[in-house]
């Protein structure tokens, strides 16, 4: 906590530390009452610095025993420490620091540093919690070879991990042991990690491409042990595929995981030693859902590819965050789209970025991918930085197609190795390759804010010609008033009756065109500019933005019968998903209209028709179907909206879903029926498929209202076999909100609960489950589950299930007019300001977009923000968040 109030820090004002670190020995005496770290740093004066500059290291909340030089211990004249620095004001140019501090692990509730967690000891050091740990250079353009040796209780700690390899171990007295690892790779601070535990070890093997045998390890509770195997096959499905797509082959002989409950966020990629949030490791058939297992697949093989984008190519400093999240999010993302259905990953990936990197983009903290300046760097770990720069890194792949870009992602890592560098080194290689010119494409890393693409087209009969007008356009965000147009990539095709036209675009060089002629890409330059399609027979349909190559936010005025086409004719998967989500919104906009006039208005007969044909298409994937039927999200339709209406959104939705639901009852039920199976479980891509068909067509019984929707949930219930239907038909029966589901709800719930309560990740879901309820209400609930006997306000997954849930994901209670779920959340901010201040930072998201709401709802929100703000001792985090919101 500062006392002063925090200030920014600028890119532009970026310099070269004035000493470099070339060796980092460590010493942890783990104790009860506290942790003594020594450090032994080797340092050399950085060329380019002044002869006579002073060490200057961080270090925060660091308890300073002893410093010597070369072996000489210092006096006090010799050196001054502040909140979160130590100056030493005359130092030689090469020397050994010799640092001796103790810590409270046991006391950090910030999950920062070096913490406890349960029964463990473990570290979390990006960005900034290396100085917690002891005074040092703490930014990651400062790469050193570390050594680590740890002490501790044998009994209660048999396990104590580093990074690296094992080099030495032994016994201590009083019943104590220690271990000694080194790292051989150069890393910044952010990227050691310490573990001390009682934990039990799952192993496996890896041989790399070069025929090298790689130990991997993941370390849990005891308890969890029959939950590692998914993760396991993960890894090496991740291990292989890099080396397959990029080349990229390990390199230590041992790479681990450690299971750790308490966890700010989902994993960090520590070398050769990843800590893993349970909720992001742990997977099995009972205790699972789907989207837990690909969640698992996902961050399991994030972490893994930060070994070559992050770790062995690292940042300069932390402007250049999404160099290594953007690349590394893009390469997890291309992962599962092969480990799985791609389309089904596209239509995910871009819903989150639409519904949330947008509203980002439209809010009080839109920053650049590479911002120009922050307060607090915890608050940078955005959406912006990892999807939106992912996106980024998208278009780059999109525009110099696969063969180049492996050329440049392999030039990078080539010319990179054992570097820190930035975002432009990155786009150089690129460049490099290619021959191309990324001037004006650094745009989408320097400009913050959603383009918008206005559409325009004419088909000119007698010549054949189909003429397409691009507009771009770009809207304010606080870092700037106006934009500069983007480069970008528009892939599109046209439809006629009967399918795909081939296309024949003035102008262009034959290899523009794809092989099968009926998509292009089109590079977007200018603010305006226009694209003719020559032998065009017949007046075409467009499919734009195919696959969504571009992060645009696009304007094209489809008739609900071009929709209707696209939905059942495109190729290209992810345009025929937007379509339903397009047509779905312009009914929902009907009601939304005409709910003033009547009760129950009529929802158009020809987007019951479309979600028909698509649902009696057995042709289709599954999953995309489900995707298709499902209704763009109230946030999705909040972030389009100029002022959101909260009331008017969830009632018309609502009624949209259920008159589908009534009028499409039949099919629903032969679909729930046909996809019914007495096959065992698998967390395979097609039973997921199916499984998510299912659970949908179940959602539209009970939403129908009928009784048998209800009667279906609950045997369901009963009989799932699996945690995906057990929690799907649970879900659907608490939120049903009629009478008759009430004693039924209430009796799932407490089944669900006595049956799972020794599994903590499950009652994570039945709190969100809880929490998210739209039902009335929903506010007296959280407070009494916050109350629950299973509830932890220290434990992250559980505030995020419960607060999270009720703040984030379930807007119609949480932004009741009253304001009192508004004071509700400050409170709890408030609250957590001191004691996690990452995690209070993050629970302000609802509130930073006071903006856009009614006036009423304006008043009342900011007016919690006012209370946040006057708080004495607001942490940066909160702070930055704050201001920035209210400025
Ligand atoms: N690099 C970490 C995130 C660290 C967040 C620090 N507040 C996980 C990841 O993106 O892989
Ligand atoms: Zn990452």
């Amino acid at each position: 906590m500062k006392d002063a109030q925090p200030r920014a820090i600028f890119l532009k004002d970026y310099q070269e530390p004035d000493f470099w670190i070339k060796k980092t020995d460590l010493d942890f005496q783990l104790n009860d009452e506290y942790c003594e770290v020594t450090s032994t740093l080797t340092f050399v004066r950085n060329d380019k610095a002044d002869k006579n500059a002073a060490l200057i290291l961080h270090g925060q909340d660091l308890d300073l025993q002893s410093l010597a030089i070369d072996g000489k211990a210092l006096s006090e004249e010799d050196w001054q420490t502040a909140e979160e620095s130590l100056t030493i004001h005359s130092v030689p140019d090469a020397f050994e620091l010799r640092c001796v501090t103790r810590i409270k692990p046991q006391d950090n509730t910030s999950l920062e540093g070096l913490y406890r967690s349960r029964t463990m000891y473990c570290t979390q050091c990006e960005a900034e919690g290396f100085r917690k740990i002891t005074y040092y250079l703490d930014r990651p353009d400062v790469m050193s070879e570390f050594s680590t040796r740890i002490e501790a209780d044998k009994n209660a700690f048999p396990i104590l991990l580093s990074n690296g390899n094992p080099v030495e171990s032994g016994e201590a007295d009083n019943g104590r042991h220690w271990v000694k690892w080194h790292d051989p790779h150069l890393k910044p601070a952010y990227l050691f990690a310490l573990v001390a535990g009682n934990l039990c070890n799952i192993d496996d093997k890896f041989i790399t491409q070069s025929g090298r045998e790689v130990l991997l390890r993941i370390f849990v509770e005891e308890k969890d042990t029959d939950k590692v195997d998914h993760a396991m096959q993960s890894l090496k499905r991740a291990m292989k595929w890099d080396e397959d797509v990029y080349g990229r082959e390990y390199d230590l002989d041992i790479f681990m995981i450690v299971a750790v409950d308490d966890f700010n966020m989902g994993a960090m990629e520590n070398k050769g030693l990843n800590i893993f949030n349970t909720s992001c490791v742990l997977a099995n058939k009972d205790t699972t859902t789907d989207f837990s297992f690909q969640r698992v697949e996902a961050v399991v093989a994030h972490e893994y590819f930060h070994n070559w984008s992050g770790n062995r190519v690292t940042c300069r400093d932390w402007f250049q965050l999404s160099l290594k999240e953007g690349f590394t999010v893009f390469r997890d993302s291309e992962f599962s789209a092969d480990m799985n259905s791609r389309t089904v990953k596209r239509v995910e990936d871009v819903s989150l970025l639409r519904t949330l990197q947008f509203a980002e983009d439209a809010g009080p903290m839109a920053h650049p991918v590479q911002p120009a300046s922050f307060i607090e760097i915890s608050n940078f770990y955005t959406l912006t930085i990892y999807e939106k720069g992912a996106e980024v890194v998208r278009m780059i792949h999109s525009l110099l197609g696969p063969e180049l870009f492996r050329k440049g992602s392999d030039l990078y890592f080539e010319r990179h190795d054992g570097q820190a560098v930035t975002i432009e080194d990155f786009v150089a290689a690129m460049a490099d390759v290619s021959g191309r010119d990324f001037n004006q494409f650094m745009r989408w890393y320097r400009q913050a804010g959603t383009p918008v693409l206005t559409i325009s087209d004419r088909y000119d009969a007698n010549a054949q010609t189909y003429t397409l007008t691009v507009k771009q356009s770009c809207p304010p965000t606080p870092e700037s008033e106006s934009k500069l147009p983007y480069h970008l990539p528009l892939k599109m095709g046209l439809l006629g009756d009967a399918g795909a036209l081939p296309l024949k675009l003035r102008g262009a060089a034959a290899d523009t065109e794809t092989a099968d002629n009926t998509s292009i890409v089109l590079e977007v330059k200018d603010a305006e500019e226009s694209f003719v399609f020559e032998n065009v027979q017949e007046k075409p349909v467009p499919s734009l933005l195919r696959d969504f190559s571009a992060p645009v936010k696009l304007k094209y005025n489809y008739s609900r019968m071009d929709l209707a086409r696209l939905m059942s004719l495109d190729t290209d998967g992810f345009c025929r998903w937007d379509a339903s989500q397009q047509f779905a919104l312009q009914v929902i906009y009907d009601v939304m209209r005409d709910l003033t006039k009547a009760p129950s208005p009529e929802v158009d007969e020809a987007f019951i028709e479309a979600c028909k044909a698509v649902l009696e298409d057995e042709s289709l994937d599954p999953a995309i179907v489900a995707l298709m039927l499902t209704l763009p999200s109230e946030d999705y339709i909040a972030e389009l909206a100029t002022v959101i209406d909260v009331e008017s959104i969830h009632f018309a939705r609502n009624h949209v879903k259920r008159k589908l639901a009534q009028k499409l009852y039949a099919t629903f039920l032969q679909v729930y029926e046909r996809l019914q199976t007495h096959e065992a479980y698998s967390p395979d891509a097609e039973s997921i498929a199916r499984r998510s068909l299912k659970n949908l067509a179940l959602h539209y019984l009970v939403q129908s209202g009928k009784e048998e929707g209800l009667k279906l949930a609950e045997a369901q219930f009963d009989n799932a076999d699996n945690m995906t239907d057990s929690q799907a038909a649970l879900t659907n029966i608490a939120h049903a909100g009629s009478s008759a589901a009430e004693s039924l709800a209430e009796r799932c719930l407490k089944d669900f609960y006595g049956r799972w309560k020794n599994e903590s990740l499950v009652v994570n879901q039945w709190f969100s489950i809880q929490a998210r309820n739209p039902q009335r209400d929903a506010l007296k609930r959280v407070e009494t589950l916050m109350q629950h006997e299973a509830f932890d306000f220290n434990n992250p997954n559980k505030l995020r299930s419960v607060l999270g849930g009720f703040a984030m994901g379930n807007p119609i209670n949480f932004h009741d007019r009253s304001g009192n779920g508004y004071a509700f959340l400050a409170q709890q901010i408030l609250k957590l300001n001191k004691q996690n201040p990452q995690m209070a930072s993050r629970l302000l998201t609802p509130l930073t977009k006071w903006k856009k709401y009614d006036e009423h709802r304006q008043k009342l929100m900011k007016a919690q923000l006012e209370i946040i703000k006057k708080e004495e001792k607001l942490s940066p985090d909160v702070y930055e968040v704050v201001t920035k919101s209210l400025s």
